[in-house]
């Protein structure tokens, strides 16, 4: 299955890298939730494989309405990842499909057509990009840390959201070596799994965010859990918390 998907994605890729480099129709989902015609056009693409070749599967995809469908053997599309990178032309958007049999994860492949990269990892066989194997680093010392986090878009109309992005900003901040913000959840997942970040949190991300990256990064070793330390619920309005499991504790520490 994980050829014919990765086939089926560096296809929609292409679509992806065309609309990268030409003026986009850009619409809004809310005040700063944008969406283009080549997120669409990515995702009918993908739907349309994806339904003809994996007839066994739902497919639940972040432009469609999902509400008639039950989550069980599943795949999850975000068919960009990074929206507003992709119309900026920053350079770190990405397809993003999760595989799920029976709720559980099973195949996650991220893949970035403007960088060439392409993360993937099935349950129990590893994670890697572009073949090359992927491993969390070993990092313990939280000072000397690299942080990636994200805002959601709900800051700009939930004064609770963007509190929760201040105020765990100044604690974190001062701890840790510094913090990033890529602007592509599916990819600072990947970015930990591949040991360019120890540690990565984020408030109300959706399903199609994280469901195949969050394979990627338990894969190569790394941890994921809620603020609780518990399960993360993909499909929860949690704090995801993804670390390379040595800052794990620590990193939740910080959060509130
Ligand atoms: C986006 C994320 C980004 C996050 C936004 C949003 P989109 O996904 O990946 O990192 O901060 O809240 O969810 O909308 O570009 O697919």
């Amino acid at each position: 299955m994980i050829d014919t998907l990765i086939q089926i994605i560096k296809e929609a890729g292409e679509i992806l890298k065309k609309g990268y480099y030409t003026n986009k129709e850009i619409t809004f989902k809310g005040k700063k939730d944008l969406v283009t015609q080549y997120d669409i056009a990515v995702e009918n693409f993908l739907k349309e494989k994806f339904s003809s070749t994996f007839k066994e599967f739902n497919i639940i995809a972040e432009e469609s309405d999902n509400s008639d469908l039950e989550f069980c053997d599943s795949i999850i599309i975000d068919p960009i990842d990074g929206t507003t990178n992709f119309v900026n032309q920053v350079p770190h958007c990405a397809i993003s499909v999760g595989v799920y049999k029976n709720k559980k994860p099973y195949i996650g492949i991220v893949y970035n057509p403007i960088l060439d990269e392409l993360y993937q990892a099935k349950i129990g066989c590893g994670a890697f990009c572009n073949n090359e194997p992927l491993k969390v680093t070993s990092n313990k010392q939280f000072k000397e840390s690299l942080i990636a986090t994200g805002f959601p878009y709900t800051s700009a109309t939930n004064k609770n959201d963007l509190a929760f992005v201040i105020r765990n900003l100044e604690s974190v901040l001062p701890q840790c070596q510094d913090v990033r913000r890529l602007g592509s959840a599916s990819i600072d997942l990947c970015m930990v799994a591949r040991g360019t970040y120890d540690g990565y949190y984020e408030i109300n991300l959706k399903a199609w965010d994280v469901a195949a990256g969050m394979i990627i990064l338990e894969e190569a070793g790394g941890t994921v859990t809620n603020m609780n330390n518990e399960t993360y619920n993909i499909f929860g309005k949690e704090c995801i918390v993804a670390t390379n499991g040595l800052i794990h504790k620590e990193l939740l520490s910080y959060l509130s």
